[in-house]
């Protein structure tokens, strides 16, 4: 630390030097963050200094989470579903994993999942002392339910699916798995982090959420395709139970029990969030999802035209192709355990650019 302040002209030349380093979300096709909405920006801005860990002190901003909740537990079919704004999908598979453990209790517990879950769970399992069950997918990159029933024992705890995988953007088998929980009793947590703000406004879709008999929690990320700011996240809960079985005593604070992982929690994202979902309606979030799918689908035909053909025909905004190795500057793509071409199809990703992202690869290779 310098024994003297600087002054506020030096501090933010430094700050914006460091910031024109930072890719801009104009060349990045691999990120499921995207430009936030400017109205999720405004409340942010509004709700800077909010602690939603003490909600006695900040009781309009506890109502807005509150109001978020029950937003998001209407959109997957149970309003009644309880739940609180996370820091993302990490801490809500991690908060889903402690629930299933403690609601199901085992001898040796362990997980069953599909080999294509986030590596959050692989945290999860590491902190909680859970085996983790991995379960081959299809030839579509969805869990197998025939094997994911295989794998179930008396030690099994639980059991995720997710609906829009982080590497090929599959919804997994949720009906059938809702069935398994329900025949083995387990608990069964549905990582919806990337899909959930996608699937409930595609054209048509299978039921992936609180519909489905048997699904205990679900984790949708607002900072994905929500378009709010950083960190959003919601975990949900069929029953209000399941988080209450986590509370712990917090003694001086203004409420006395808390079942949230995180303690200081911002305000700033939660308002963020609702406030983009108040301001676009249905009609606004299905007019950005069927432009990022139209977008998706668009890039898969120019890339196949240049003779790189789809890993898969993605359930989401999530386009995986073989080839080519590498991409022209600027671009930022990924590539899968597997080793495809990944390219998330985000609200910045406009047409123009992937005309133009299509126009360098066909520049390129031909
Ligand atoms: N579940 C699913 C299905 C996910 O795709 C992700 C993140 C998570 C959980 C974890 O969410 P948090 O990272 O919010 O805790 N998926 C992206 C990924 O790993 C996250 C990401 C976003 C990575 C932007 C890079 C990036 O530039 O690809």
């Amino acid at each position: 630390m310098h024994n003297h302040g600087r002054t506020e002209e030096e501090i933010f030349s430094n700050l914006s030097l460091k910031r024109r380093e930072d890719t801009g979300y104009g060349s990045i096709l691999s990120s499921m963050c995207t430009v936030p909405h400017p109205v999720a920006v405004k409340a942010h801005n509004l709700f800077m200094e909010t602690n939603l860990g003490d909600p006695g002190l900040f009781k309009g901003t506890a109502d807005i989470e509150q109001a978020l909740i029950s937003r998001l537990g209407t959109l997957f079919h149970e309003p009644e579903a309880c739940g609180y704004a996370t820091s993302g999908g990490t801490e809500s598979n991690i908060q889903a994993l402690r629930m299933a453990k403690v609601c199901k209790k085992r001898q040796r517990p362990n997980v069953v999942l599909p080999e294509s879950v986030h590596f959050s769970f692989r945290k999860a399992c590491d902190m909680l002392c859970l085996d983790m069950r991995t379960v081959p997918l299809d030839e579509r990159y969805r869990m197998d339910a025939g094997l994911a029933k295989e794998a179930i024992d008396e030690n099994t705890c639980c059991i995720v699916g997710v609906a829009g995988t982080t590497e090929y953007g599959m919804i997994d088998p949720i009906k059938e798995l809702g069935q398994i929980a329900m025949d083995h009793d387990l608990f069964f947590h549905v990582d919806a982090a990337f899909g959930g703000m996608v699937i409930p406004f595609l054209a048509r879709h299978e039921p992936f959420d609180f519909l489905v008999p048997g699904v205990s929690s679900l984790a949708v990320d607002p900072h994905k395709m929500g378009m709010s700011t950083i960190p959003a996240g919601c975990l949900l809960v069929r029953e209000k139970e399941m988080l209450c079985a986590l509370s712990i005593d917090t003694p001086y604070l203004s409420v006395k029990q808390e079942f949230t992982l995180g303690g200081t929690r911002p305000g700033g994202p939660v308002a963020g969030a609702l406030a983009v979902l108040d301001y676009l309606g249905r009609d606004g979030m299905e007019a950005i999802v069927q432009g990022c799918m139209n977008n998706t689908r668009r890039l898969i035909d120019g890339m196949e035209t240049f003779g790189f053909s789809r890993a898969v025909t993605p359930d989401v905004n999530v386009a995986t192709f073989n080839g080519p190795k590498k991409v022209p500057a600027p671009w930022r793509v990924s590539c899968t355990r597997k080793g495809h071409l990944r390219i998330v199809c985000m609200p910045h990703v406009h047409r123009d650019i992937i005309e133009k992202f299509i126009r360098d690869i066909g520049e390129h290779h031909a």
